[in-house]
């Protein structure tokens, strides 16, 4: 049996004509916020980085079928469906090869990226590794694919329900660049510092391009992240947040969440939590990512080898 793929036509276009891509995850649609803001956020996304002459490759695996890029009606399937799979490395072909439906995450996206041509990656958070790893052993298989595969991607840094530190120091041994943009401080998604110094910093989209470049050039695998600080007037303080944390942490564990389960658990009761607040956080950050995954890609398609 072969892989399936499907281009949207914007993206085949695109493609054609040389013209930069910016791909997005689907996982933050069906299973990183509710319906309907969902399917908003999706659209404005793509919209946000048209807006800025690049072409937006929503990817997702539709019965059986890799789509790079979806349709309207395609989008609104997805951020409608109640039990989508949601696909990272391990599980990837396994529901291919079925002919199953799902959602990518941060790790398959950039797999599905690469496989496409396209160099660069907007999205909200990546996953990292959990409180209490020393003992769940969760990290996320994002973290590696950062380390074998090469797209630049460009987050808000990571969730303050992960553990911070620890998740720096794997991506430290892993050799994945840390940038933060235009500040040194690493960011903690919905607040602009998390007190971590990030390894790496950038103040143009042009530095990351070429550090990009410079990676293929001594012939290192993987990728880089971008931790692209959630704008001023968007930002929930640290203060604020931590209970609230604290709280859905603590309900995980006492409820036995697990495994997959656990980013969206947390995602969910946060949300809850918060009265929507976080939700709202959350897009403002995703447009802002857009906004300079787009950005790099033009500097990309202008070193394109
Ligand atoms: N963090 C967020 N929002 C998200 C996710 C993470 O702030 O939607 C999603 C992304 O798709 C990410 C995935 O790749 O969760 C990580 O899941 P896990 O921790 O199970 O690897
Ligand atoms: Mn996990």
């Amino acid at each position: 049996m072969s892989l399936n793929i499907k281009y949207s036509p914007e993206v085949s276009d695109a493609k054609t004509n040389k013209r930069p891509l910016v791909a997005l995850e689907s996982t933050i649609i069906t299973h990183g916020m509710p319906w309907p803001d969902n399917l908003a956020m999706a659209s404005r996304v793509e919209n946000t980085i048209r807006d800025a002459g690049v072409t937006p490759a929503t990817i997702a695996v539709l019965d059986g079928t890799l789509h790079i890029g979806l349709s309207a009606e395609e989008l609104e399937r997805l951020a409608q469906a109640k039990e989508v799979a949601k696909l990272s490395r391990a599980d990837f072909a396994a529901c291919l090869a079925s002919g199953g439906t799902g959602a990518t995450t941060v790790a398959a996206t950039m797999i599905a990226a690469h496989l496409a041509g396209i160099e660069v990656f907007a999205t909200g958070g990546i996953g990292g590794v959990h409180k209490g790893a020393e003992t769940s052993f969760d990290i996320s298989a994002d973290l590696r694919e950062l380390s074998e595969t090469p797209v630049t991607v460009v987050a808000a840094g990571a969730k303050a329900i992960l553990d911070l530190p620890k998740t720096l120091e794997v991506l430290e041994t892993l050799g994945v660049p840390v940038f933060t943009y235009g500040q040194h401080a690493f960011p903690a998604f919905w607040s602009q510092t998390s007190g971590l110094k990030a390894p790496l910093r950038a103040d143009t989209p042009g530095e990351i391009a070429q550090a990009h470049r410079m990676r293929a050039q001594l012939g290192l695998p993987g990728g880089q992240l971008v931790a692209n600080p959630i704008p001023t007037e968007a930002e929930i303080p640290p203060e604020t947040l931590a209970p609230i944390i604290a709280q859905a942490t603590a309900e995980a564990e006492a409820q036995d969440i697990t495994g997959k389960d656990v980013t969206p658990f947390l995602l969910q009761r946060i949300f809850e939590l918060t009265e929507g607040r976080s939700l709202e956080a959350n897009i403002a950050l995703v447009l802002n990512n857009a906004r300079l995954g787009a950005q790099i890609a033009q500097e990309l398609a202008i070193s394109a080898p």
